[in-house]
């Protein structure tokens, strides 16, 4: 292929309701969309980056600007040009994963959608629907949260992940395990305790949880080694697994033994797929985690999560959870499951008045 012109375009998409984490409360999410044009097909990416570098050093200003100034001219510039030479050519380039996943995934949007393939059967899917699991977050007293719980689990969600935080964990956990019974649980901290927490954390043990996910700080590796020898609840890691190359430090050294495979984080769905091999190969089962993405994120992420080592539920969450209107045609929850698409590359296209009606700027980026 040969890319002939990318058009970076901001849209500004409400939640349903505040999701609030350990690193602040989001009401809207700012998204920038990555539009390429090649002399076959063209292709969407979503760029994963919120609004400010508070769950991890990229957001979204930042990642327009690498974009333009970096990241589009050094791809424009390959003349047979496959999402597979992306990740080569921006190599050089440190850091900016959640960019140059963006633009990989578009180009191999663009690419599959020429060679009419899906991105499911292009990643090695083995399944047609994947189950669903949802992501809660911290709320103001326990009745709201078991109320919000209480929802997600009549509307069919197959585990429940809460947000926690110091002051917001024991109890809550300990409430939602008492009210639903045997539900799939599980914790996510993003980074907000310690080590010297190792003993608190501890009081999880009794609850059963499938896992914890990122309680220390995303370079805390050995302090996450450490506390995986004081808890038994299985440890996750989200943030700090940024490549292959880290998951397989990360597991070797005995800091987890489950990984939360975002593909913004490590740069794209080529690196993701690895991400899943060397946990596969270890025998580490991984999960498909998300940021809030609209249709269009959300498309490729459960493709990917139709792989065979993603052996539990995901915060691949239905259409509803985040937006009243999703960008694309609703991924609606049936029996607990999402449905991998099956048309070429995405499989889906935003919807050209829900396009218009939430764009805030748009602007052809140049190509050197
Ligand atoms: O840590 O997994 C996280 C959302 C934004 C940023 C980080 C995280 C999350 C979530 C929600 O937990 C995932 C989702 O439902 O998309
Ligand atoms: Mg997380």
């Amino acid at each position: 292929m040969k890319l002939e012109g990318v058009e970076l375009r901001r849209i500004v998409m409400p939640l349903v309701a505040p999701f609030r984490t350990s690193f602040g409360t989001q009401t809207a999410r700012d998204i920038l969309l990555v539009r390429v044009r090649t002399d076959g097909a063209e292709g969407w990416g979503e760029c994963a980056a919120l609004g400010n570098p508070l769950y991890s050093a990229e957001y979204v200003d930042g990642a327009a600007d690498v974009l333009r100034r970096f990241l589009i001219p050094a791809v424009a510039a390959v003349p047979d040009l496959t999402a597979q030479a992306v990740g080569r050519v921006l190599a050089p380039v440190k850091g900016h994963r959640m960019a140059k996943a963006a633009l990989e995934t578009a180009v191999l949007d663009a690419e599959l959608r020429g060679l009419g393939q899906s991105f499911g059967s292009f990643l090695g899917a083995v399944t047609d629907r994947v189950p669903c699991g949802v992501s809660v977050g911290i709320m103001d007293s326990i009745p709201e949260l078991l109320d919000t719980v209480g929802g997600y689990l009549d509307a069919g969600y197959l585990r429940i992940k809460l947000k926690i935080e110091p002051g917001w964990d024991i109890e809550p956990v300990r409430a939602v395990r008492e009210r639903f019974g045997d539900t799939a649980l599980q914790v996510d901290a993003n980074c907000a305790y310690s080590v010297s927490d190792a003993r608190h954390l501890a009081r999880l043990d009794p609850f059963d949880l499938l896992l914890i996910e990122q309680p220390l700080d995303e370079d805390d590796v050995l302090g996450h080694a450490e506390l995986a020898r004081t808890v038994r609840t299985p440890i996750c890691l989200d943030e700090s697994i940024t490549s292959a190359r880290t998951a397989a430090a990360a597991i070797r050294l005995g800091a987890c033994s489950v990984v939360n495979v975002k593909p913004a984080r490590v740069g794209g769905y080529l690196e993701a797929r690895r991400v899943h091999d060397v946990c596969a190969a270890n025998g580490v089962p991984v999960w498909c985690g998300g940021m809030l993405e609209t249709g269009i994120g959300r498309a490729a992420n459960v493709a990917l999560a139709a792989l065979p080592n993603f052996t539990l539920p995901g915060d691949t969450s239905a259409s509803d959870r985040y937006y009243a209107t999703d960008l694309t045609p609703p991924f609606r929850l049936e029996d607990g499951h999402l449905a991998v698409p099956t048309g070429p590359g995405l499989g889906v296209l935003p919807d050209p008045g829900v396009l218009a009606e939430v764009t805030t700027a748009v602007a052809e980026a140049p190509l050197r």
